[in-house]
């Protein structure tokens, strides 16, 4: 059976989240995360949360997990096909989530949380907050009308972007008078009842 090792409102909630749109079992190793004196120091097999095990795989990177599940277990579900004209755009949005837009959020995860001295910090945090406003931005701007990420429907690229979403709201990036394209889609996302379930877990 899956293992997934998670941490409540973290990426892990990715993981948490597809299996259960997809009605696969798994268990939980449940950890506690917090900021280490250097990254990788979270107690899962290699730091970081999440982890997987599934037999003899054992792996890390949520977007490589998200692949690897809808490959060996998704019989077609959550993921247009290979050759598929709305593939490209599915790798697109899944990549987005964690290459572009939680890159300048993780500056601020970092200045915030791992270094005691935020305050000093202030000119940092504001820059990295503006860029991943800008990424926002973007994103918003190519949102369409449909539902979710595809035309065709809810995708494992919606999950990504998802937890990523979650962030930029902690961090109030994401306000409705400037993103309601993206805070209605996050609405949108937060009642999905695999989510609702992940985020107990
Ligand atoms: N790109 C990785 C990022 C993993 C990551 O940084 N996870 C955070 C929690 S959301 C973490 O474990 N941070 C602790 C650390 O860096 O030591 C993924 O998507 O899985």
């Amino acid at each position: 059976m899956i293992k997934v090792y998670h941490a409540p409102r973290t990426r892990s909630v990715r993981i948490l989240w597809l299996l259960e749109e997809l009605g696969l079992p798994y268990e939980i190793e449940k950890v506690a995360f917090g900021p280490k004196p250097k990254p990788f120091g979270q107690d899962t097999p290699f730091g970081k949360v999440p982890a997987l095990v599934d037999g003899e795989v054992s792996m890390f990177e949520s977007g490589a997990m998200v692949e690897y599940i809808l490959e060996r277990y998704g019989n077609g579900r959550l993921a247009p096909a290979v050759g598929d004209p709305e593939r490209a755009t599915y790798l697109q949005w899944l990549h987005f989530s964690e290459s572009t837009a939680f890159v300048p959020m993780s500056a601020v995860v970092w200045l915030k949380l791992y270094r005691k001295d935020a305050e000093q910090q202030a000119d940092l945090i504001k820059d990295a907050i503006e860029r991943a406003a800008v990424a926002f931005e973007f994103l918003e701007a190519r949102m369409g009308d449909h539902d979710y990420l595809l035309a065709s429907g809810f995708s494992a690229a919606d999950i990504m972007l998802g937890l990523t979403l979650n962030i930029a709201k902690m961090f109030n990036i994401i306000d409705e008078e400037h993103f309601p394209k993206i805070a209605a889609y996050h609405k949108r996302l937060a009642a999905r009842p695999a989510l609702v379930k992940a985020q107990t877990l």
